[in-house]
């Protein structure tokens, strides 16, 4: 398998810094990022030094603002797409429900805790539970809006709640599905592949991340770190799972430049570079413990189920495509 051994070539040559300053590098594009720095949407950002680009930000309708810190971030030739989103701010929560009604959004992946090294990192947006010391319902009366919390699992690594979420004025709702991975520090990785890999499984199961609902939202603290480790890994193993491998070498490399240039930053440190690679590694097994094949070994011979879908694009060179988009 090209991911394997790409893996353990970095892995034994310790090239982790490299390959991931490489990223760094050739993934930090000059993209306009207007809207976010107008000063009338200062204090919608968490942090100062991570914002959406114009072009891939979710636009809300209706409402007081159009800015919300989240971006669009499509994997086309997997047909996923996902909204990155910096973890709401007290004041920022109403836009985010807002965002989840108006995108047609079924779930929530959330890789952060409420509170981070002593300091809050994301407001506590949904309610916890009266039996949590939280409230079973919570109205956001800016942006017509209701949330309730109809049941909660709780798991080792993750919890995972079902909300009703209510527009106000009409009754009209829908469920929504909030996936909490809990024990991912920021700038960390999780435990193990294996414990990642059990919740992906979870989140996946639940049909949040296919193409007949809105996209799901994925987020962290900054939306960056913890949530584009997440997508790659997704998009990857959706890749492998179809027998998309293209070239092998070099690929995750690729997908993960394609994922910056519409959300900066995606990955921020090279032990998630690293676990990522690993998590691919292990869901690979997977895969072929239960196809009993590497859908890769033959993916040159027939693809049925792509038969009537547009062939996958490969991600452009990087060197014309950032001259092309400079704005
Ligand atoms: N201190 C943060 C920064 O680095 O910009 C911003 C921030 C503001 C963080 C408020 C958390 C905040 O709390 P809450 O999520 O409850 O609004
Ligand atoms: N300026 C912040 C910092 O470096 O602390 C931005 C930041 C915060 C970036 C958290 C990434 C972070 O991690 P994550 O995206 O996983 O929440
Ligand atoms: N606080 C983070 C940092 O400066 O490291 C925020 C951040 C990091 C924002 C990276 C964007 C980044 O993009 P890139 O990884 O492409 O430099």
């Amino acid at each position: 398998e090209a991911i394997e051994k790409e893996y353990k070539e970095i892995e034994d040559s310790r090239a982790w810094n490299q390959v991931y300053q490489r990223i760094r590098d050739e993934g930090t594009f000059d993209l306009s990022c207007t809207e976010a720095r107008k000063s009338v949407n200062r204090n919608l950002n968490r942090y100062r030094d991570v914002l959406p680009y114009d072009r891939t930000r979710i636009v809300l309708t209706d409402t007081n603002t159009d800015y919300i810190n989240a971006s669009l971030v499509k994997a086309e030739c997997v047909n996923r797409s996902y909204v990155l989103a910096q973890g709401p701010l007290s004041h920022t929560t109403p836009h985010f429900w807002l965002m989840i009604w108006q995108q047609k959004i079924k779930g929530v992946i959330m890789l952060n805790k409420i509170i981070e090294k002593n300091q809050i990192k994301c407001h506590q947006y949904w309610p916890l539970g009266e039996s949590e010391g939280g409230e079973d319902s919570i109205v956001f009366s800016t942006v017509g809006l209701k949330v309730d919390l109809l049941s909660v699992s709780r798991h080792t690594h993750y919890n995972y709640s079902t909300l009703r979420l209510t527009k106000t004025s009409s009754g009209e709702n829908r469920l929504i599905l909030h996936f909490h991975y809990t024990t991912w520090p920021d700038f960390g990785v999780p435990q193990s592949p294996e414990a990642f890999y059990k919740f992906l499984n979870v989140v996946r199961a639940s049909g949040v991340l296919e193409p007949d609902v809105g996209p799901a939202v994925v987020h962290c603290s900054a939306g960056i770190g913890r949530s584009g480790t997440f997508c790659l890994v997704d998009t990857i193993l959706m890749m492998l799972s179809k027998g998309l491998c293209g070239s092998g070498q070099g690929k995750v490399v690729d997908v993960l430049l394609n994922m910056r240039r519409q959300r900066m930053g995606l990955i921020q440190t090279h032990d998630q570079l690293r676990f990522s690679y690993q998590a691919i590694v292990y869901g690979a097994h997977k895969l072929v413990e239960v196809n009993g094949k590497d859908p890769c070994e033959e993916s040159s011979s027939e693809e049925p189920s792509l038969a009537d879908e547009s062939p996958p694009q490969p991600p452009p060179r990087t060197d014309s495509l950032t001259r092309s988009m400079i704005e």
